[in-house]
């Protein structure tokens, strides 16, 4: 009895040796959860659900034949993904929750969030984040033929990759007030997020009493998983 989070696999064509590493957590680890939650960035891109990218096809099946074999699998947007809609939800029957979800899990209740709204220092990112996210603008975005959108994309990734080298380091992580403010809403002791690619298992201070932030780690040269059990939460890095 136990239920997996993983985030951050960043699943794209130029890197085969993730995605094998995530078809091999499928059949071995998680074919024996009790549910499965991937909480963003599942891909490293995503301009619409209409890209017919080999790849996208390609997880959508492993985890359908996961759901077929009685796996539940659930997802939420990362600031990669936010464009993977009802479509390839129904091709890999996954079920999309919202951005901000608490979940009771053996007598826990776990806020689950992909992490990048916790960033507010990274005033930049925030700013482009309500741009993106802009039901309007995403309309517009998603009216555009697949390859403008490709090629806006590659774009707003290259230019992305020059300006966050030049971003210090702290600004990239969580900041602490955004975490508690968060728990605090949500009447919760236990959250776990991705995205800072810091994996970690922090203990803060919630009004005088013990709470828990549990970060998954990228998948870049080893997966990172998040098993939690009646008895345990337990943050796990594991080889490809
Ligand atoms: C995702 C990020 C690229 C960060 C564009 C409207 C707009 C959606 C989009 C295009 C880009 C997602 C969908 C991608 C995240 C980047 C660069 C930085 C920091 C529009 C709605 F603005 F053009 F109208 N996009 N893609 N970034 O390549 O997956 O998160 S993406
Ligand atoms: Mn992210």
């Amino acid at each position: 009895m136990s239920t997996l989070f993983i985030a951050d696999l960043h699943l794209c064509p130029q890197e085969p040796a993730i995605t094998a590493g995530f078809m091999g957590f499928l059949q071995r680890d998680a074919i024996h959860a009790d549910a499965l939650y991937i909480l963003g960035d599942l891909f490293e891109a995503w301009t619409g659900d209409d890209d017919p990218e080999p790849l996208h096809n390609e997880i959508a099946a492993a985890l359908k034949a996961l759901q077929q074999a009685g796996l539940p699998c659930y997802f939420i947007h990362g600031n990669r993904d936010f464009l993977l809609g009802e479509r390839f939800a129904r091709a890999s029957g996954m079920q999309l929750l919202p951005e901000e979800t608490v979940l009771e899990l053996y007598g826990r209740h776990i806020l689950l969030l992909h992490g990048d709204t916790l960033c507010t220092d990274d005033q930049t990112y925030q700013q482009f984040r309500r741009k993106v996210r802009n039901p309007l603008i995403q309309k517009l975005f998603l009216a555009l033929p697949l390859r403008w959108r490709l090629k806006i994309a590659t774009k707003m990734r290259a230019r992305s990759q020059q300006a966050n080298q030049c971003k210090p380091e702290a600004i990239m992580d969580v900041n602490p007030q955004a975490v508690k403010q968060a728990m605090l809403h949500h009447g919760v002791h236990w959250m776990i997020h991705g995205h800072t690619h810091r994996p970690a298992m922090h203990r803060l201070d919630l009004n005088n009493s013990q709470a828990h932030r549990v970060v998954l780690g990228a998948w870049h040269v080893e997966g990172s998983m998040i098993k939690v059990s009646a008895d345990a939460v337990e943050l796990i890095p594991f080889p490809f």
